[in-house]
């Protein structure tokens, strides 16, 4: 880091270092005491996993909220992603995705003998580009996986589209969009079908967990029986499956943060509102703008620094962040499509993707982060990017 530079960021840091570490995000937990009592069913039963009561309330009651016809709990959101694939019989060909993405969504392809292909994005959502999709279609294209990025609802309409043009299946990322709604409906009920990652770091969270929502019923029989193991009966195991169960503690955890789920999602707001309003305008940093239609989960908040712009990198501002005890994060860097058993960038031109991985960074953002702590991030970005313009780093 330039010596000015650094000489300013611990001047201003004297005022406005956070005393304790502030991360991208952090669960919002119930009380443990609330937690213990919805654990007593379990304890009471002696019933610990393996579809127990709680388990089975979750997924009626996430069923009804989420507003799909079929749902099925799994122990994470990467389990759940490879069962569905698999319950569609997908085991080789190529699968269409996007590369700004967790390495999740490809390491599942990985591991399902799967080669994926990689789409450039849209730069105004993040999201797989469908102009670029058709293109990228061949005779060994066996499905399509697009991701909903930050919980931004995919361009569904044309996805589905072209799918059904071309006779594939729509298996959606939703691992970011728990709740998120799209021209009044959930986004959970586009496409064959969507995975939805409950990881601690997430909206809804069962510590791990995830679910897969889809409209057959036959599809939700399939996952039911890969997720334990292909077994039908004490009799028979007619699949090869697999141990992809959420427990009753999982299930626990998730039945108590039903209740608030409301109320962080307008906690979330308030502070996303905080980072718009402040930054907006601001050189060089761009901003998601709204969609019309969407209803929003406010899971995240990426922001983009054009360095000629701002005046400092994102990977510089990323270093300089941490300076004030700001842990923000890179969503999505390295671009998956470079991941060394994926490497597929040498076959592919992705400009967009590439130009997102290398400028996207994501602020702070959970229900019980103050309102005036996002406001200092927000003093704390204008000071150093004025400052950065001003030296002409
Ligand atoms: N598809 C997509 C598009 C995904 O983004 C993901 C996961 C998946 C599929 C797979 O779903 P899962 O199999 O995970 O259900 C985090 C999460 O681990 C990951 O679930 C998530 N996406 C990804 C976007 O974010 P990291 O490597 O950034 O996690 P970590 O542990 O560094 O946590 C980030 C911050 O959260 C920490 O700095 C502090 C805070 N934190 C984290 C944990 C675990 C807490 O405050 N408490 C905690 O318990 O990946």
């Amino acid at each position: 880091m330039n010596a000015k530079l650094q000489r300013y960021v611990l001047e201003l840091a004297e005022t406005f270092r956070f005393p304790e570490p502030v991360f991208v995000t952090r669960p919002s937990l119930p009380s443990l005491e609330e937690y213990m009592q919805a654990l007593k069913p379990a304890w009471a039963q002696r019933w610990i996993s393996n579809s127990g009561c709680l388990h089975q309330q979750l997924e009626t009651e996430l069923k009804h909220l989420l507003e799909v016809p079929f749902l099925n709990l799994f122990c994470n959101g990467s389990i759940a992603l490879l069962i569905v694939l698999k319950a569609l019989g997908l085991e080789k060909g190529n699968v269409i995705t996007t590369p700004f993405t967790f390495p999740a969504t490809v390491n599942v392809l990985h591991w399902c003998n799967l080669q994926p292909v990689f789409c450039d994005i849209q730069p105004h959502t993040y999201n797989l580009n469908p102009e670029c999709l058709e293109e990228r279609l061949t005779p060994e294209t066996r499905a399509i996986l697009p991701v909903h990025v930050f919980g931004t609802p995919c361009d569904i309409e044309r996805i589905q589209s072209i799918a059904d043009t071309y006779g594939l299946p729509v298996i959606y990322d939703a691992a970011h969009a728990f709740g998120v709604r799209f021209r009044g409906r959930s986004i959970l009920t586009y496409g064959t079908a969507s995975m939805v990652s409950f990881h601690a770091t997430k909206v809804f969270t069962t510590a791990e967990g995830g679910a897969v929502a889809c409209a057959q019923e036959d599809l939700y029989n399939r996952m039911q029986l890969l997720k334990n193991f292909g077994i039908a009966n004490e009799d028979s195991v007619v699949v090869p499956g697999i141990n992809g169960k959420m427990s009753e503690l999982q299930a626990a955890l998730g039945l108590t943060m039903l209740g608030v789920i409301s109320s962080q999602k307008r906690a979330r707001e308030h502070i996303a509102h905080i980072y718009s309003t402040r930054l907006a305008g601001e050189p060089g940093i761009t901003l998601l703008k709204p969609m019309p239609n969407v209803e929003s989960n406010f899971a995240y908040f990426p922001i983009r620094v054009n360095q000629e712009q701002f005046g400092l990198s994102r990977d510089l501002l990323y270093e300089v962040m941490k300076q004030f005890n700001v842990y923000c994060r890179k969503y999505f860097y390295p671009l998956c499509a470079t991941l060394p058993w994926i490497n597929e960038l040498k076959q592919t031109s992705l400009p967009e993707a590439e130009a997102a991985a290398n400028q996207v960074l994501c602020l702070p953002l959970y229900s019980d982060f103050a309102p005036e702590q996002a406001s200092i991030i927000c003093d704390i970005l204008l000071q150093i990017g004025a400052y950065a313009r001003r030296i002409s780093l």
